[in-house]
């Protein structure tokens, strides 16, 4: 990892460094959001106030590591020029084990109401830890076998698309309905449209060499996608929790 991280001095950008930019704004939206998570929650019953909170822990530890991988970014384009970018992707992934278990836990708590179970959470945040451990793996450990790697990584992707799409998880909200149901299918989007996004980035930044290589040169940098994805997903999904506490608060309230 860059000595630079570790001195603690903020790293300015070049001003057409758009991959930075787009780390410095990923930045500030996930700040924005977090805010917004926690100064609504007390607006909310108990029953919706952890998962308010969940949904503004996911942007405000996003919000630290963007923090961290905007400076890491910039370092690297002030020692070796823009075309000397590194991806910050220990803390990429590091950010996404901690997120992307507390979405699965979302999925828990938006369904304790129809009885869902620790263990269909369990499952969830088990399968989600297998995709992003082998993503890992593919992307800076084992870069050779990268399509590999990404494969398993996908599987377990298809299992939890799987899991809320069709099984436990899809019964149970069935089985509670309403503004539930509604939620829940939007979040099951999300998973299946926005989670997507992911493994293009991927197959653009291990390109090299695979039967993917194509990937390599349609001119969009790895982070870039990986960015939007993140603002997406983690913004999107929090505000599709918010929208069911305020659909149920009103009603309950009527
Ligand atoms: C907030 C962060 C989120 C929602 C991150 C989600 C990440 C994924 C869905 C990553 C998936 C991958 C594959 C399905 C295959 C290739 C490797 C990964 C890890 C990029």
């Amino acid at each position: 990892m860059s000595n630079v991280l570790l001195t603690g001095d903020f790293q300015a950008m070049l001003p057409n460094d758009y991959v930075g930019f787009t780390f410095f704004v990923g930045c500030m939206a996930m700040m924005a959001a977090s805010a917004f998570f926690f100064l609504s929650m007390n607006s909310f019953d108990r029953k919706w106030k952890t998962s308010i909170l969940v949904s503004g822990l996911i942007t405000f530890i996003a919000a630290v590591h963007y923090y961290y991988m905007r400076d890491y970014w910039a370092g690297s384009v002030a020692a070796g020029g823009l075309e000397g970018g590194e991806s910050p992707t220990f803390f990429r992934y590091v950010d996404w084990v901690l997120t992307v278990p507390l979405m699965c836990v979302e999925f828990y708590l938006i369904l304790k109401v129809a009885g869902a179970t620790k263990n269909l959470m369990w499952k969830l945040i088990a399968a989600s830890v297998v995709m992003l451990v082998t993503g890992y793996w593919g992307e800076a450990v084992a870069m050779e076998q990268a399509a590999l790697w990404g494969g398993i990584s996908g599987a377990a992707y298809f299992y939890i698309v799987y899991l809320i799409m069709f099984g436990e998880a899809k019964e149970l909200a069935t089985k509670a309905g309403g503004s539930v149901l509604s939620a829940h299918n939007m979040l099951v989007k999300f998973v299946l449209i926005g989670w997507a996004i992911y493994p293009l980035g991927y197959m653009i930044g291990t390109a090299d060499g695979q039967w993917y290589s194509f990937m390599g040169n349609i001119g969009i940098d790895m982070n870039v996608v990986y960015n939007i994805g993140d603002a997406i997903n983690k913004i999107g999904f929090g505000l599709v929790v918010y929208s069911l506490a305020v659909a149920s608060t009103s009603k309950d309230a009527a």
